[in-house]
């Protein structure tokens, strides 16, 4: 068993380190109160290749395990989990087409991706949430062309994609059995981006609402069979949760570090707070969290990239990771106290963006749900 990353994955972590340092870490407060991104920051994600990851090299990427694709995410989640979210939704509507498209589809995608392009996964809806089955978007077939209409919430990069995945359901009763996924170019007449939300959280990531009225795209734009939509949607999700995993153990690491800086500064009856032993049990605490969730993470990448099964693991990494990161960045704030609190300093951010780990790509409570019926059934 060998723990270690490889030369390569040191070389990428290390680039990536220095990167988010730069261009995240500084802004990280200044695009949590503008409710957006710097301007050009997301180019210079594109010019340092971190749009186009999981991009196999057969189609011009950088063919990267999953294991280097979470170190990579673990650095972004140190620097700003809102825009790790912006970067992570690439990979998450990649996952559709790299697992189930055609060749045509593979090439069009990849090429976008690797010029820099935005993806946007689009599955929910105000009404299917946690019920991904319950999708109300209806495709109608019309001689070679699918008519789509429907709406969708909560969709990651909505407002600056180039391209979408969209889950519809083609069966008139609705259902898993009837669900498809088609991709929607942005600029699709009918296809039109709703409002933007105003979140607690990760709020350089757009997050807008998709309304789509009489879209008509071509059959060719169906990725994987009708009906299939359930399977590739919980394929994708399989492939994508560990790095939710991977940006909540950067996010807690860093909540950490601060708090620990702060605790060898900060001086109480005389002495640095963290020659206390109630501050130091609750560093410790905090070290084995993040260190336990990483291995998890690291594991089950590793998993994916031996061709193991790792439904249940992933569910584990996204679930455990998650939870690790609110108690973290929860904890971060208590050492600190009034200062933690505070926006002067950036921990109270992070305990924001923390939560929606636990809520987006699944619920916890469905990653618990799927984790109970791998073992129990
Ligand atoms: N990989 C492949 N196939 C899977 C699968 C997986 N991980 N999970 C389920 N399936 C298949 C099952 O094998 C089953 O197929 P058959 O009917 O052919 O046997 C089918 O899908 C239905 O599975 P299941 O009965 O488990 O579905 P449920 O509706 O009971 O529950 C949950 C599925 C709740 C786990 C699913 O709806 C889910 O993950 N919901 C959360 C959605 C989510 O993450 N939303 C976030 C949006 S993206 S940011």
């Amino acid at each position: 068993m060998d723990f270690a990353l490889t030369e390569d994955q040191l070389e990428l972590q290390e680039m990536v380190r220095e990167f988010v340092e730069k261009e995240i870490t500084p802004f990280a407060g200044e695009m949590d109160r503008n409710n957006e991104a710097m301007p050009g920051l997301m180019d210079k994600a594109a010019d340092m290749g971190l749009l186009n990851l999981i991009v196999p090299e057969e189609y011009g990427g950088p063919g990267l395990d999953s294991v280097a694709v979470a170190t990579i995410y673990e650095e972004l989640g140190k620097g700003c989990a809102g825009i790790a979210t912006s970067i992570a939704a690439n990979a998450l509507a990649s996952y559709p087409i790299l697992l189930s498209g055609t060749e045509e589809q593979k090439k069009t995608h990849c090429d976008l991706l690797n010029e820099g392009g935005l993806a946007a996964f689009a599955l929910t809806e105000p009404n299917a949430g946690s019920d991904a089955g319950g999708v109300a978007t209806k495709a109608v077939k019309d001689g070679d062309n699918y008519i789509l209409n429907g709406t969708k919430a909560f969709i990651t990069n909505a407002g600056v994609a180039d391209t979408f995945l969209i889950f519809a359901n083609t069966r008139k009763t609705g259902g898993i059995r009837g669900l498809t996924a088609f991709i929607v170019p942005k600029g699709t007449p009918g296809f039109k981006v709703g409002k933007k939300e105003d979140k607690m959280g990760i709020r350089p990531s757009y997050t807008c609402e998709l309304i789509l009225q009489d879209v008509v795209v071509p059959a060719s734009s169906r990725v994987g069979r009708e009906g299939e939509g359930f399977r590739i949607a919980m394929n994708t999700l399989d492939s994508a949760r560990p790095f939710v995993g991977a940006v909540s153990v950067g996010l807690a690491q860093a909540a950490l570090d601060i708090a620990v800086k702060y605790s060898k500064e900060r001086k109480q009856f005389g002495q640095p707070i963290a020659s206390f032993q109630m501050i130091q049990a609750m560093v410790a605490d905090m070290a084995i969290k993040v260190e336990t969730a990483r291995l998890l993470v690291q594991k089950v990448c590793w998993m994916r990239d031996q061709g193991m099964n790792f439904t249940k693991e992933a569910a584990m990494a996204k679930c455990y990771a998650a939870d690790v990161a609110m108690q973290v960045t929860t904890d971060a704030v208590q050492i600190m106290g009034g200062y933690g609190y505070s926006r002067e300093y950036p921990v109270e951010k992070m305990m924001r963006d923390a939560k929606i780990m636990q809520i987006y790509e699944g619920t916890n409570q469905i990653q618990r749900l799927v984790i109970a019926n791998k073992i129990l059934y």
